[in-house]
């Protein structure tokens, strides 16, 4: 009982220091990527159709070139990719779009 509950207790928290890593690390990008104290929106999109390496640059050189597009981190091993938009220039609706015309499959997450 007591070995079940220490689990679960070690599990949670293990949660909780990955939230508080990723915020963490979501500040320091943002005030790294503006130096006027707007990053700009984060986007995160499913991405499905992506099998290696080469079709994960694929969909992530494809985003770089839009106008309003910041930052660009693709995985094919998650299936994700997460975008930092200027939201007045871009929208995720014209990130999905060119994701598409790269020849993969999009839709927010
Ligand atoms: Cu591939």
């Amino acid at each position: 009982m007591f070995n079940k509950n220490f689990k679960k207790i070690a599990l949670v928290s293990a949660l909780v220091a990955g939230m508080f890593i990723c915020g963490a690390s979501l500040t320091g990008k943002v005030f790294a990527s503006d130096g006027e104290g707007h990053g700009g929106e984060k986007v995160e999109l499913k991405v499905s159709g992506m099998s290696c390496g080469a079709c994960s640059s694929k969909v992530k050189t494809a985003l770089e070139h839009c106008d309003g597009v910041n930052k660009v981190e693709v995985s094919h091993k998650t299936g994700t990719a997460v975008v930092e938009i200027d939201e007045n220039k871009i929208n995720k609706e014209e990130l999905i779009k060119v994701i598409k015309k790269s020849g993969f499959k999009a839709e927010e997450s």
